[in-house]
């Protein structure tokens, strides 16, 4: 519990500073704004300098931030962050198996919608279908969502596009690269994949209880940092863009083109977002191949259906539905 006021009052602080039009807060400024007493602003002030932030603190007018650490920290993705509830509860760690199975117990005990976990490193990351998913330290966003929309349980994978749209968004406005969706959950940057996304479901009878929506994102790993098996598969933002790109600041835009995303979802349904997400789509309209459990379906893929699955016309000209599968694109 008391861990918890604190983290409220250093969340108040850094919305403080997020929101503050003057540069400097006084001291009985940041008390009031996190309702808390000036000892304790100057003490939570103090532990934000361990983290690695630098304060400049001018009598009489009180304190400014001057530089920030490098590493990530859930402070640091927080200051700035402008969303209302998506990754206001944010659990950050240096190491996890997979964020996934911590925001599953998260979500278990009854977690906020919004609720975020973010790791710098998985040693278990995975995949669809128990696949490995790759995510070493410090180069990467790897994390998880859980969010409890009031839709039935067959829309669950509109989720998984709505945040590939999200994505895509934010990529596009932090690095000025051009990705393009690959049906249902790859991002891709000119044909190599630079982001996995995971929807995993806890669902009572027929009442979804949550979703966990798991993004993993290789940002600033380097070309000769992937493994053999992903060397012509993967790639980073990085590599892609020359530049080093702020892992913070693109987790913040995530979390804000999401929410936007997600509110035009929830109340204008899956239309205007299907739209969005075939702007964006490399295989719609071209010859693919669909693996699914059952065999394979050669055609072209003609589009996504309202409740976004895969639409492919055969040669026979036969269509078919494809709800889950891996799809490779031919032409
Ligand atoms: C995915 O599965 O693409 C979903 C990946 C979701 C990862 C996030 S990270 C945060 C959260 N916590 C988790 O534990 N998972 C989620 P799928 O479509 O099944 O693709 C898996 C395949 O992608 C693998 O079999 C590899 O071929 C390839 N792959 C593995 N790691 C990769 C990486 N870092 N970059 C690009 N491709 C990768």
């Amino acid at each position: 519990m008391a861990e918890r006021v604190q983290s409220e009052i250093r969340k108040k602080l850094i919305d403080a500073f997020t929101n503050s039009e003057t540069e400097y807060l006084s001291g009985q400024l940041l008390a009031n704004l996190a309702g808390c007493t000036r000892t304790a602003v100057w003490k939570h002030i103090e532990e934000l300098r361990r983290e690695g932030f630098e304060f400049e603190a001018v009598r009489r007018k009180g304190y400014k931030i001057v530089s920030i650490p490098d590493n990530m920290t859930a402070d640091k993705i927080n200051l700035g962050l402008k969303t209302a509830f998506l990754g206001r509860n944010l659990h950050y760690h240096d190491s996890v198996a997979s964020t996934q199975k911590i925001a599953y117990k998260l979500a278990y005990e009854n977690a906020d919608e919004g609720t975020t976990v973010i790791a710098e490193e998985q040693t278990a990351g995975r995949g669809r279908m128990d696949r490995k998913w790759h995510s070493p330290k410090y180069t990467g966003i790897w994390m998880s969502i859980i969010l409890r929309p009031n839709i039935p349980i067959p829309k669950a994978p509109q989720l998984t596009l709505i945040a590939a749209v999200g994505v895509v968004q934010a990529i596009e406005e932090v690095t000025g690269l051009l990705p393009e969706i690959k049906w249902p959950n790859d991002i891709l940057i000119n044909g190599k994949k630079v982001t996995g996304i995971l929807t995993e479901l806890q669902a009572e009878a027929d009442r979804i209880n949550s979703v966990i929506i798991g993004i993993g994102i290789n940002v600033n790993t380097k070309k000769e940092d992937f493994p053999e098996e992903l060397e012509n598969i993967a790639s980073s933002l990085s590599v892609e863009s020359g530049s080093i790109v702020d892992r913070e600041k693109m987790i913040r835009i995530i979390l804000e083109k999401l929410e936007k995303l997600y509110l035009l979802y929830l109340e204008k349904g899956f239309f205007p977002i299907k739209l969005m997400w075939e702007s964006y789509a490399v295989s719609i309209g071209k010859g693919i191949t669909a693996r699914t459990l059952t065999g394979e379906i050669k055609g072209k893929a003609t589009g996504i259906t309202e409740d976004g699955v895969l639409l492919i016309e055969d040669a026979a000209g036969k269509i078919h539905n494809i709800y889950s599968a891996d799809i490779q694109i031919d032409e």
